[in-house]
């Protein structure tokens, strides 16, 4: 069982609205058929389609006005819009994906998953087809709704699911050492140890960096499926044929997250 998230930053044009990244979306469909890796489920992020408008109605930090309402229902149907355009290119590379939405099967307490019925997921798994899911507005035991994000779920899914490997796609190579844009020799670490920094001691402040700003919170995120004994790697899907290697478990340029 594998977990494939693609995020927003590959899927799309982020500084572009509404703007999905086809000649991404269509290679990386060719590299998952290709990859033949199943059992698999797909999850993808919101990139420019989900989080402008999440944004601007204030979703992730739940209900405190009217005009929120409405905001909830535009930021799912453009998520609903985004995942449309990756299923269809999957089907047209023959991969048997299937969209299946996120709030219609999760609710969250205070932002974090409390609530998943995985059995449609399962059973769809089990007929051989690849679901395809995303970072959602879903709603919330405490605040009335949130936004769930991708990695949030892909970890959740892969616990839940017994997974074997979680492969997190994104805009860069993996955790590197420093800044790799501002620091000339930032060196890409190759293997992370989630319990022992060692010597990769300023792994936290290269975490911190606007240029993996995105990576601490992957790496927080995927620390819950680290520690259950599930192979987390990160690499960077905007480079060919790095995700068709992760999914079939070969040796790939990214960092690959241990306990
Ligand atoms: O891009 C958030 O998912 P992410 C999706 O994985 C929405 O953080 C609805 C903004």
């Amino acid at each position: 069982m594998l977990i494939l998230k693609l995020g927003g930053s590959v899927v799309t044009y982020k500084d572009k609205p509404f703007t999905p990244h086809i000649d991404n979306i269509a290679r990386l469909a060719a590299e998952i058929a290709e990859a033949d890796a199943q059992p698999l489920v797909v999850v993808h992020g919101g990139g420019s389609y989900g989080h402008p408008i999440a944004t601007e109605y204030g979703i992730a930090e739940g209900y405190r006005e009217p005009r929120q309402i409405i905001g909830f229902s535009k930021t799912h149907q453009a998520m609903i819009e985004l995942n449309d355009i990756i299923v269809r290119e999957l089907l047209d590379a023959g991969v048997p994906a299937f969209a299946v939405s996120p709030s219609s099967f999760i609710v969250t307490e205070s932002r974090r998953i409390t609530d998943i019925d995985l059995q449609v997921v399962e059973r769809l798994i089990e007929s051989g087809l690849i679901p395809v899911l995303y970072g959602d507005a879903v709603m919330d035991t405490r605040q009335g709704f949130t936004i769930i994000s991708g990695d949030q779920l892909a970890v959740k899914l892969a616990k839940g699911l017994e997974a074997e490997r979680v492969v997190l796609g994104s805009d860069v190579d993996g955790v590197f050492t420093d800044d790799p844009k501002l620091v000339e020799d930032a060196r890409l670490i190759e293997e992370l140890s989630l319990s022992n920094h060692g010597d990769e001691a300023k792994i936290g402040d290269a975490l911190d960096t606007d240029v993996t700003g995105g990576m601490l919170g992957k790496v927080v995120e995927a620390t819950e499926a680290v520690e259950a004994g599930i192979e987390v790697v990160l690499v960077n899907a905007t480079v060919g044929g790095r995700v068709r290697a992760a999914l079939r478990g070969e040796k790939v340029i990214g960092t690959r997250l241990k306990r």
